[in-house]
């Protein structure tokens, strides 16, 4: 892959032992409230759940294919869903594009709870299921860009984050959200061969995390999620490189400081919390331009993606 040729994209030894992984794993999940050390009612499964959450009124609202939101438009044509579903980034599963499809096809995301903490008047453990039920779904169509220059164009399916802000309710001190992925390494081939330390976290500040585009996908392409697009929920935030777009996501958590990201942990001079597209920027290698996945064009980088208008206002 053109990232490793380029930068030191594998950590080193010293942090990549399996050893290494599993404290790295304590101290983000201990960081999060997910680790029982000695206090009662720790564990994400004893918090109170949606359960007494009256039903929505739509019973329809969480099926496929959902309603499209034509705010959301394309200056290109969309991806094919065979070529995207077969050039994923899970580092999780397999290291390589095409190989990720496959080592997570047996990865069970049904059901699957996700722990909403922090600095909330109440934690809570959510059903995805029930989350979809309660906000319903739209589809959105949204470019898609790596930081490796790769793009793509995807029609997902979800609701706004700012919806699940608004349930969780942070308190006023709270000024960014953390994500982590799921930690299931006996599911997932690539936890130790890929040589990272998982599990993999992100964060938005609030008014990133409230922006009308950041969206939480359960599907695409009119059906739900398949694993290696990071089934059930993942984040979408087409404005910044892909790598901000957790997959999988088990635990969100409202902070008043701004929390580590994968990524800028592993080469903060590289890959900055913010991580908004920018045709100006290099790596060292150049973000000028970007390859359309499937059919090989070639375009020049929009800045913030094409989605300025939206969200450029976010860091004036
Ligand atoms: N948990 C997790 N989330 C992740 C990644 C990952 O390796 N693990 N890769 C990121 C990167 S680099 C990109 S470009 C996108 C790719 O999403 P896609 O495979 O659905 O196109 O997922 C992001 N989310
Ligand atoms: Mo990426």
């Amino acid at each position: 892959m053109l990232i490793k040729r380029v930068l030191p994209w594998v950590i080193p030894d010293r942090l990549a032992t399996p050893e290494s992984a599993f404290f790295d794993r304590r101290r983000f999940l201990a960081g999060l409230g997910l680790l029982a050390a000695g206090r009662a009612n720790a564990t994400p499964f004893e918090l109170p759940t949606t359960h007494g959450i009256p039903a929505p009124a739509n019973p329809a609202a969480g099926t496929y294919p959902a309603s499209r939101n034509g705010r959301f438009s394309l200056d290109r044509p969309l991806t094919e869903e065979a070529v995207a579903a077969r050039h994923n980034i899970f580092d999780e599963f397999a290291g390589e594009k095409d190989k990720v499809a496959i080592a997570a096809r047996q990865f069970r995301t049904d059901p699957w709870r996700l722990h909403v903490g922090g600095l909330v008047p109440k934690a809570m453990t959510l059903e995805v299921t029930d989350l979809v039920r309660r906000f319903g779904l739209e589809e959105r169509l949204y470019r898609h860009r790596c930081v490796e220059t790769w793009a793509m164009a995807v029609p997902w399916t979800g609701f706004p984050l700012r919806k699940l802000v608004e349930l969780a309710a942070p308190v006023s001190r709270a000024k960014y959200v953390r994500m982590v992925s799921a930690a299931r390494p006996d599911e997932m081939p690539g936890w130790y061969a890929t040589r990272r330390v998982f599990p993999y976290y992100e964060g938005l500040s609030l008014a990133e995390a409230t922006n009308d585009l950041a969206f939480f996908a359960t599907g695409i392409y009119g059906h739900p999620l398949p694993p290696q697009h990071g089934a059930p929920i993942r984040l979408v935030v087409p404005w910044k490189y892909g790598f901000k777009s957790i997959k999988s996501i088990v635990a969100i958590q409202f902070t008043d400081e701004r929390p580590g990201t994968f990524w800028n942990e592993l080469s903060p001079a590289k890959y900055a919390f913010s991580s908004n597209v920018n045709p100006a920027e290099t790596l060292p290698w150049s973000q000028a331009q970007e390859e359309m996945i499937g059919t090989g064009e070639k375009r020049p980088t929009l800045p913030y993606n094409g989605y300025g208008e939206l969200v450029a206002s976010l860091y004036a």
